[in-house]
């Protein structure tokens, strides 16, 4: 079984209600900044009313009440085929939610489960997280042990085999028999540079390998490998608690946020597959409104994962189709709600709002849930997928990473900074198009792969 969860989220639930202040604020800030007439998070007092209600009891309101007496501008998008939202003025009287096009009893409809059972069987053993290492460990069945081990590393390896074949090649050429000189850490920089992992984050490990091998002694290159794989561990960690996605105690909900293109709605159906397989239920919401194609991907995906998808049409607002769709996941006692945003708001302000009014949506429908707000990049992107975090980091806050299509990239060094500069764990790797194509990410694997 897998264990993807860990129960330590009390501690990041205090930080997160800090960041969400901040969050606030600088959206205030940003708002009053874009001249909107009134700023959108005047209601402080009133969350924290609701912070106090029993989970779960409001019933019989619309998405649009969320957000009663504030006027919402959402700056419209420069492109212009995308749907435009305009300024949207909420009245003070109830209105139902304007794009509802399906009905709570359609909703309710169980999964056809039957029929992705046929199609899918259980996932196989290698899919096994590393996380169930230190639990294996506890076992006197030393086979069973040595063959989980293998088929977890393997597993891994495919999917930074790109990444790993690069590297391996290139860091073996600079560790000979020589002895180390100025040429060594010349090379040595340009190796890690061009691994992508970042000049900055680079710099940072050589100098503190420069520090170890006089510590240490040392004077041939090929003694100074080991030193300066522990050396990469030890950065990627040092901001960084862990690399699990905490969603337990449930209702937990998991929105994934990201540009177009980089692997959002394959995550979803990825994910939402897995945590089936552990035995969850789930739902995913289709808040990306603005392609009908992607509505349609979405129940592909949700038939193969067997998991409800709840959607409206194109077009619909995200944060009425979220109000709905976590309607669905309290009647239903859903332990997890996959959320699947809209990656075209390249302006932040407007994508400040969007992913705010979201959030609002989720902190007024269910407190108390378990958060996590995954950033999907494309691995292939290599130091643009360092600057989106940035750029999203200032937009939501950010639990953790999905690094998708390592499979087709030798640009997997960029994990390091993204651990490093940025503090933000990668959860998650993307290895390939199937549903068993995900992978949690385990630093201490990933490391010794690229050593190989
Ligand atoms: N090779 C590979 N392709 C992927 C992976 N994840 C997503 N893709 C492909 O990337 C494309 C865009 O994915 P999609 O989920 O639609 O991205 P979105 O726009 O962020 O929702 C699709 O063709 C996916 O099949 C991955 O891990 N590996
Ligand atoms: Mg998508």
């Amino acid at each position: 079984m897998f264990n993807w969860f860990k129960n330590k989220f009390s501690k990041k639930k205090e930080n997160d209600e800090n960041k969400i202040e901040e969050v606030i604020e600088e959206s205030t800030k940003k708002v009053d900044e874009a001249e909107i007439s009134e700023p959108i998070f005047q209601k402080k007092t009133e969350s924290h009313e609701i912070k106090n209600e029993p989970t779960f009891e409001k019933k019989a309101e619309t998405h649009e009440e969320v957000f009663k007496n504030e006027t919402i501008k959402t700056v419209v998008p420069e492109k212009k085929e995308e749907p435009v939202v305009k300024e949207v003025v909420v009245e003070e009287k109830h209105v139902e939610p304007a794009q509802k096009i399906e009905t709570h009893e359609e909703i309710k409809e169980e999964p056809k489960q039957e029929v992705v059972q046929e199609k899918y069987e259980e996932p196989k053993k290698e899919l096994i997280h590393a996380a169930v290492k230190k639990e294996l460990e506890n076992t006197n069945d030393e086979e069973e042990l040595k063959d989980t081990k293998e088929s977890i590393f393997k597993r891994f390896m495919k999917g930074v085999n790109k990444t790993r074949k690069n590297f391996s090649y290139q860091i073996n050429s600079v560790f000979t028999e020589n002895d180390i000189d100025d040429d060594f850490y010349e090379e040595l920089e340009e190796v890690m540079v061009m691994g992508d992992i970042g000049a900055s984050t680079t710099m940072t490990i050589i100098d503190i390998l420069k520090e170890r091998i006089v510590d240490k002694g040392i004077h041939k290159t090929s003694e100074a490998k080991e030193l300066l794989k522990e050396i990469i561990l030890e950065v990627m960690n040092e901001h960084i608690e862990d690399n699990y996605l905490h969603l337990e105690p449930s209702p937990a909900i998991l929105m994934l946020v990201g540009v177009n293109g980089v692997g959002k709605t394959t995550t979803c159906g990825k994910l939402a597959y897995q945590f089936k397989q552990e035995g969850k239920s789930v739902a995913i919401i289709a808040a990306d409104t603005f392609r009908a194609a992607a509505i349609e991907q979405l129940e592909v995906w949700g038939e193969r994962a067997g998991v409800k998808i709840i959607s409206q049409k194109e077009g619909s607002d995200p944060a009425a189709v979220v109000f709905d769709g976590l309607d669905y996941s309290i009647k239903n006692n859903i332990d997890i709600t996959i959320i699947d945003t809209a990656g075209r708001l390249h302006n932040k302000v407007n994508l400040m709002n969007e992913l705010n009014k979201v959030k609002r949506i989720i902190d007024k429908k269910m407190p108390n849930a378990t958060m996590e707000v995954i950033l999907a990049l494309d691995a292939t992107t290599g130091q643009n997928a360092l600057l989106q975090v940035k750029e999203f980091k200032e937009a939501a806050e950010i639990t953790g990473v999905s690094l998708n299509k390592l499979d087709g990239t030798a640009k997997g060094g960029v994990i390091i900074p993204i651990q490093y500069e940025e503090k933000i764990p990668v959860k998650i790797v993307g290895v390939g198009e199937s549903i068993y194509d995900l992978q949690p990410f385990e630093p201490e694997l990933f490391v010794n792969a690229i050593f190989e």
